[in-house]
């Protein structure tokens, strides 16, 4: 016998890919654990005569030959196949092991036989890349669920998880027919009213705390039951909030911490720091459930966890332009039309004995060129309200200001003293080479 199985808790990736697999292997049947995500079920109640599963107790572990297991390979996540795991341990050789994943790699990884293993934003990914390249046939509905897969893990190709392989995958499974209507209607299902509920409370109890220079909010929500859809919640109160990141932990009827982790920012691994806790996930989200713990509890070793990691994120003063060049206030513009020309500068800070005074632009002096001003002197005409900026401020933060504020160039300061300045020209390379 030969059986398909994917983590406990299957959202739309796990599925897609544990049904893809089938494709891939016509011999084996799909096994899904107990438990299936809100939005997997709402999808197979309208097409569970499409696609067959059967659960891990209808399995005899004891016959099966070919184990497949697709969007995990950590055995702690596969516990429903505990047997095939001692099989495997105790070196079974009529037990082959075949893996499609695309986390990152633990020590507590189970070994395939033969591994397709890839950083893409979903598994589905790799196994649509094998239906495509094996010429295998699919339907609009199979195009549709792999679609679905791919759209869920990705954010639709924007999370930092995404690659060019994902977006091919999508577009093949365009062109198989994949239908943007049911695509629609289950990425962007709306909220029951517990999740709606749910979302109010993680919104009324954030916290935002400092984590390595980053706003990382933590929200405590006590429930009465097991609420359907809280990822879903975690996703949409980060999206409002707008912090670094979120990590919202539901106290469900007093007995487990229910935790869901969506970050914003590159700079947090948010799957690691829950790996921390027993959880686990990828840069951008993650989940992990810890019993035997208060919630107050399970946030300060989520805190530890994200601080020894320490998210060090790029600093104003790692990308500034230094030595700065000054100007004092009463250097005749003309002096500083040609020094501009020379350092190829577009603006420049003024200082009066080493005192910040105003800032002027290269856009300033082609005016007063153009007034025939350039007699006078920089303190005509430089902007004496100066934004400026402390070294040690992360770059996401100064990129806020710049944007607030709609300013080309800020002068790092450090102790009151002038001692960059930082352009959008840096700005936007680190923008874009990260
Ligand atoms: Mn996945």
């Amino acid at each position: 016998m030969e059986i398909i199985v994917t983590h406990d808790l299957a959202d739309f990736d796990a599925f897609a890919s544990a049904v893809a697999a089938q494709k891939l292997y016509p011999e084996a049947r799909v096994v899904m654990g107990p438990r299936l995500g809100r939005n997997v079920r709402e999808f197979l109640a309208l097409h569970k005569d499409r696609f067959r599963f059967i659960r891990a107790s209808e399995v005899d572990q004891a016959a099966v030959r070919h184990l497949i297991v697709v969007d995990v390979r950590r055995r702690s996540r596969l516990s429903d196949v505990a047997e095939l795991l001692a099989r495997i341990d105790a070196g079974d050789p009529l037990l082959r092991v075949t893996v499609w994943d695309h986390h990152g790699a633990t020590s507590d990884d189970l070994v395939g036989d033969e591994e397709v293993v890839a950083k893409v934003g979903s598994a589905t990914t790799l196994l649509v890349e094998a239906m495509r390249e094996g010429a295998v046939p699919i339907d609009a509905v199979e195009a549709t669920l792999f679609a679905l897969g791919i759209h869920t893990d990705t954010g639709s190709l924007v999370h930092a998880t995404s690659t060019a392989r994902d977006a091919r995958a999508v577009a093949w499974l365009m062109d198989q027919g994949a239908s943007l209507a049911v695509l629609n209607r289950y990425l962007s299902a709306p909220m029951t009213p517990d999740q709606r509920r749910a979302l109010a409370e993680v919104l009324e109890a954030a916290e935002v705390r400092c984590v390595g220079r980053l706003e990382v909010c933590f929200s405590i929500v006590v429930l009465d039951r097991d609420i359907d859809g809280i990822d879903v919640v975690a996703s949409e109160a980060l999206a409002l909030l707008g912090h670094h990141a979120l990590f919202a932990l539901f106290f469900v009827k007093s007995k487990a911490v229910q935790v869901v982790g969506r970050a914003r920012s590159d700079w947090i691994d948010v799957g690691a720091a829950l790996r921390g806790i027993g959880g686990g996930g990828h840069a951008p989200a993650g989940a992990a459930r810890v019993k035997g713990q208060g919630p107050a509890e399970v946030q300060d070793a989520i805190i530890r966890a994200l601080t020894e990691q320490a998210p060090r994120p790029r600093l104003v003063r790692d990308v500034m332009s230094t030595p700065v060049r000054t100007v004092p206030p009463e250097l005749p513009l003309s002096d500083l039309e040609q020094s501009l020309r020379t350092w190829q500068h577009t603006g420049v800070p003024v200082l009066r004995g080493g005192e910040l005074v105003g800032i002027i632009s290269r856009r300033d002096v082609e005016k007063a060129a153009r007034d025939g001003r350039l007699a006078l002197p920089v303190s005509s005409c430089m902007a004496s309200r100066v934004h400026t900026i402390a070294e040690d401020v992360s770059l996401e933060g100064a990129l806020e200001r710049m944007t607030e504020r709609d300013v080309g160039r800020l002068p790092v300061m450090r102790n009151d003293r002038v001692v960059g300045i930082l352009s959008r020209t840096d700005v936007l390379r680190f923008l874009y080479d990260e």
